[in-house]
């Protein structure tokens, strides 16, 4: 391992990225922030003034530059593509946030372009790999004492969601994709099939949003997984699921966050536990697992973490996803060939 700490870069610092600037700047062991670029320039200097870091005004002049080693991309899907290509070109790795890019043949061609260079240089931002319950969920399943996974159920809700623009396929794009990958990291498994089904949407959600959805996949070893997405639940952000084996099932994520506790509330007393706002609070320890875990391997050369690969076949699955959202009908997920650099793991 490089004993020079890691100067990292980070690009687009709305909620997640500053999150990530703030981690990298304070409590990531063997890394620097080397500065940070956003479109909102008095966004980006707040931040680095706060930070003590140096502005971008270009994220390609961030990537390129002599001072910066690797980069954490947290821009808006739609620029991922020319920001990750740009990494490559110079050589530089990448932890890039989910999804990878906004349709199956754009991420395609980065798997392409990393491929041909011959050397693993993109990590995809799935943490809930790194969330301990659901490694804890994988080790136990992997150990075989359950038997073989049958089922997945997975509930994941919002309090809301932030933009007037906000449109259906976002939920399958944006939201959808980390049940996506979730799925394909339990089961070992590629998903083959997905349904996107619209019930009744709730008055919270905009004119035209399908809100709650209920999606199903198929996943290759014939394995079923049914998702509950609602961005606009009103109460906070709840991820759980339970994993259905042949000998027993596994829950993780319970929202009870570890204390069940009672209180007084108005006339009668209520119980419960604490619901967080957003995924920055809930997933707090994956994030941190996962750019230690990224800072680790870009120090020491050896990549882990979800590749290029992981980010496109979870796209493969969003842009059938989005296809199936209209009619409700099953839409069947053809994947590409997968390029020996990114081995069989899921
Ligand atoms: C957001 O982009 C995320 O990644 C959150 O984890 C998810 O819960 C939310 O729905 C997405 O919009």
């Amino acid at each position: 391992m490089s004993t020079a700490p890691l100067r990292v870069g980070v690009i687009g610092v709305g909620l997640m990225g500053s999150d990530h600037a703030e981690r990298l700047a304070r409590r990531t062991a063997g890394a620097v922030l080397a500065g940070v670029a956003d479109p909102d320039a008095g966004r980006a200097a707040d931040l680095a003034g706060r930070l003590g870091t140096t502005v971008y005004s270009d994220p390609l002049a961030l990537i390129a530059a002599p001072e910066v080693d690797a980069v954490v991309i947290a821009s808006p899907g739609f620029v991922h593509e020319e920001q990750v290509l740009a990494c490559l070109e110079h050589g530089t790795p990448v932890l890039c946030e989910k999804p990878l890019t906004m349709d199956d043949q754009s991420a395609l061609r980065l798997v392409h372009a990393e491929a041909a260079l011959g050397r693993r240089l993109v990590t995809v931002g799935f943490m809930r790999r790194f969330d301990p319950e659901y490694a804890a969920v994988k080790a136990a399943l992997y150990s075989g004492a359950h038997g073989r996974l049958l089922l997945l159920h997975n509930t994941h809700r919002n309090r809301g969601v932030p933009n007037a623009d906000f449109r259906s396929e976002m939920i399958v794009r944006d939201s959808l994709v980390h049940e996506v990958d979730a799925s394909r990291f339990l089961f070992g498994e590629e998903v083959v099939e997905v349904t996107v089904l619209s019930p009744a949407p709730t008055s919270h959600a905009g004119v035209g949003v399908v809100d709650p959805q209920v999606a199903l996949f198929r996943m290759s070893g014939g394995g079923l997984v049914t998702n509950e997405v609602f961005v606009n639940s009103q109460v906070g952000y709840e991820v759980r699921f339970e994993a259905v084996a042949e000998r027993g099932s596994l829950m993780a994520g319970l929202p009870s966050n570890g204390v069940l506790a009672t209180r007084v509330a108005g006339e009668c007393g209520s119980w419960g536990g604490f619901v967080p706002d957003d995924y920055r609070v809930r997933f707090a320890r994956a994030y941190d697992a996962e750019v230690q875990a990224w800072v680790d391997a870009v120090r020491s050369g050896s990549p882990v973490g979800p590749s290029a690969w992981d980010g496109y076949a979870a796209t493969a699955v969003s842009t059938a996803g989005m296809a199936s959202l209209g009619s409700g009908r099953p839409v069947a997920v053809r994947l590409a060939e997968r390029p020996t650099l990114f081995g069989g793991d899921h």
